[in-house]
């Protein structure tokens, strides 16, 4: 039996998976075949890895697993696994080339789409279905692969975007404390049971925090400019001397003077860390930043990739977090002190490579989602990481610093 809200469903899902297909396509629309297989770093894949890989998972889970089907070729799954190819090595698999990873992406949807009509998603007791799990995971999929590849195309010289959002940014306000308090307490984390939600946001469970402060914006390339000055620190990614003693910034081979106002962006772990201590503070750990993120609004908040850069710090100040924080989601990432580790009692779904590999292997979370960030990626519990050393993600900081230090 069909029931009317799940024919709504199907209808919602069909347009989301079109809806992020427009927007991978359109992130691609202005490259050549030569620019989507080249190597422009060597720890991110190639663009066209990327199309093929957004595919192949498509195929594997809404294709094999739901409908039950044959893949269309049954020799691209192993070129296509993320982690039997880890991201160096990508730029020599004999994968599709650009005018078969289109057909491929083609071919892929319009099966997936015959699945889901005939798909009864209301099929009790199947949790890959329950809600549309399964769909809801490759919406957020394709969308998290938008800012990968969006990470890849600030090395692109020139990138011309198809569309930028026309709005300007949010008014900052500069006025307010440097930092806002969070009262000692028993507080919940990580997501609720029901609706769409990675394995690794749940449980959600209990913690205890001491009252902290917290820097009320992120840190703004005005401090992070003293602070590589006093110490001798190396500058953001894609900052370059502008010959007369100060720095530009060069994304997409466009340099641009900085805007002091601007949340810093491209900072590794580390940096971010050194930051924290010249500044006389620490980074927050993931819980404070969760508990400091309550009430922080994503529909006010530079997400959804098309501004194509950041708001000043400060912006978006009438939607604060109940804390009185700014900017907790949007505009940058935030690097916590905090090790990705699993939550007591987690449980690996629907499958272990999404998050239980990396594990106990030294990446670090960040928080908040940046402007290169799809905005329905994003809620408070949304767990990212990475590696301490890595400086491609839109990634800056907000500073914390305890309770008694003040
Ligand atoms: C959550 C961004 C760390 O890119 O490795 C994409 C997201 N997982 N495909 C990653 C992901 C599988 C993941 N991060
Ligand atoms: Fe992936």
């Amino acid at each position: 039996m069909t029931s009317t809200r799940s024919a709504t469903s199907r209808d919602s899902i069909a347009e989301r998976l079109e809806e992020a297909r427009h927007r991978t396509l359109q992130l691609i629309e202005p490259l050549s075949d030569e620019q989507l297989n080249r190597v422009y770093s060597p720890p991110l894949s190639p663009l066209i890895w990327d199309l093929g890989h957004i595919a192949n998972f498509e195929e594997l889970w809404l294709v094999q697993t739901v409908g039950g089907r044959e893949p269309l070729r049954e020799d691209l799954g192993r070129f296509y696994d993320a982690i039997e190819n880890p991201r160096r090595t990508r730029g020599e698999l004999p994968i599709l080339g650009a005018g078969e990873v289109r057909s491929y992406l083609e071919a892929v949807r319009e099966r997936a789409l015959e699945v889901l009509d005939g798909v009864d998603l209301d099929r009790a007791g199947d949790p890959l279905l329950d809600a549309g799990f399964v769909y809801e995971m490759l919406i957020a999929h394709e969308h998290q692969h938008t800012e990968t590849m969006l990470q890849l195309l600030q090395m692109i010289e020139r990138y011309e975007p198809v569309e930028v959002d026309p709005r300007p940014a949010a008014e900052p306000v500069v006025e307010g404390p440097e930092m806002v308090f969070v009262e000692a307490g028993e507080s919940e984390v990580g997501a609720a049971p029901l609706g769409f939600a990675y394995d690794n946001e749940r449980p959600r469970h209990s913690v205890e925090l001491e009252g902290f402060w917290i820097d009320r914006t992120p840190v703004t390339n005005e401090a992070y400019l003293r602070f590589i000055e006093e110490t001798g620190a190396d500058p953001p990614m894609y900052w370059e001397r502008d010959g007369a003693g100060g720095w530009l910034r060069a994304a997409m081979g466009r340099p641009e003077p900085i805007d002091p106002r601007q949340p810093v962006v491209h900072v590794s772990w580390y940096e971010a860390e050194a930051f924290a201590g010249w500044a006389g503070k620490r980074l927050p750990s993931e819980p404070e930043w969760e508990v400091a993120c309550a009430g922080a609004d994503p529909t006010r908040a530079n997400l959804d990739q098309l501004a194509f850069g950041t708001a000043a710090a400060g912006a978006y100040a009438d939607r604060p977090a109940d804390c009185g924080a700014v900017q907790m989601l949007g505009d940058v990432w935030e690097w916590t002190s905090s090790d990705f580790e699993p939550y007591p009692g987690f449980e690996p779904f629907p499958y272990p490579e999404y998050s239980q590999v990396f594990f106990g292997d030294g990446y670090k979370v960040l928080r908040g989602g940046a402007w290169a960030t799809r905005r329905a990626v994003i809620r408070p519990s949304f767990r990212n990481w990475d590696l301490p050393q890595r400086r491609q993600l839109f990634a800056g900081l907000r500073c914390a610093k305890d309770a008694l230090s003040r």
